[in-house]
């Protein structure tokens, strides 16, 4: 068995996040698909993180939770030399880290929020959450198109790991609320993440899961899998 294993799943835009920064680190690991559905499995997986949620790293048996603090770990501990997602200098770093939270924060959860709606039945709906999700999506957009003029990665320096967070909360996010077309940065911005091929790999293995994904109806079809999609 390989000392690293995740534990994921091919839908999970969090998992997504990882996966990125696995393939730019050039990491070997191997893949546990969980069943949270499944009450053994999400019982074993409480034991290894009383969260619950996904991803999780196992390192030799130690588990590493929460995507940022993997990703800094996998370069401590993991990464071929030379390949970093959060620079050396100091202040770079603070850069990185602020993109970072600002797409878990502030599209990674709305764009959660407005998943989350779509697996309930229709009569337990919460229009009134799904408005303010897409008002949040939408305030996000137009800042983060605003921080985008003139650069090509969303903090200062090369692809770093708030990169590694933007393509799926970009990817999922625009499949519920589009990017307006004034908003030219953002939507360029989202052409090169989908073009870098880190994320490229990643779209590429979950591209046989998105017919099961519940905001289908919105996704480009040039994401699904041309065999049974
Ligand atoms: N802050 C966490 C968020 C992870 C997260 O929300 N993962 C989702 C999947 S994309 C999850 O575990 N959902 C299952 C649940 O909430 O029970 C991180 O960065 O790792």
């Amino acid at each position: 068995m390989n000392a690293l294993t995740l534990h994921y799943h091919p839908l999970s835009s969090y998992c997504h996040k990882v996966q990125i920064a696995l393939d730019v680190f050039g990491i070997e690991y191997e893949q546990r698909l969980l069943n949270l559905g499944d009450p053994a499995e999400l019982a074993a997986h409480l034991a290894l993180w009383p969260t619950g949620k996904i991803p999780l790293l196992v390192d030799q048996g130690r588990p590493i939770p929460e995507t940022s603090v993997i990703i800094e770990y996998l370069q401590l501990h993991h990464a071929e030399p030379g390949r970093m997602l959060i620079p050396a200098e100091q202040d770079a770093a603070l850069n990185v880290r602020l993109w970072d939270r600002v797409f878990d924060l502030y599209v990674m959860t709305p764009m959660q929020a407005l998943t989350a709606d779509l697996l309930r039945p229709e009569n337990e709906r919460d229009a009134k959450g799904a408005t303010q999700a897409r008002d949040k999506l939408l305030a996000a957009y137009a800042f983060i198109d605003r921080h985008l003029e003139g650069r090509t990665w969303v903090s200062d320096g090369d692809f770093s790991m708030a990169d590694c967070a933007a393509a799926p909360a970009l990817f999922y996010a625009v499949t519920h609320v589009p990017i307006p077309p004034q908003h030219l940065n953002l939507a360029a911005y989202f052409e090169r993440l989908m073009a870098h091929p880190s994320v490229a790999s990643v779209v590429d293995q979950a591209r046989p899961w998105f017919k099961f994904y519940p905001g289908r109806a919105g996704l480009d079809r040039r994401f699904f899998d041309p065999v049974g999609a």
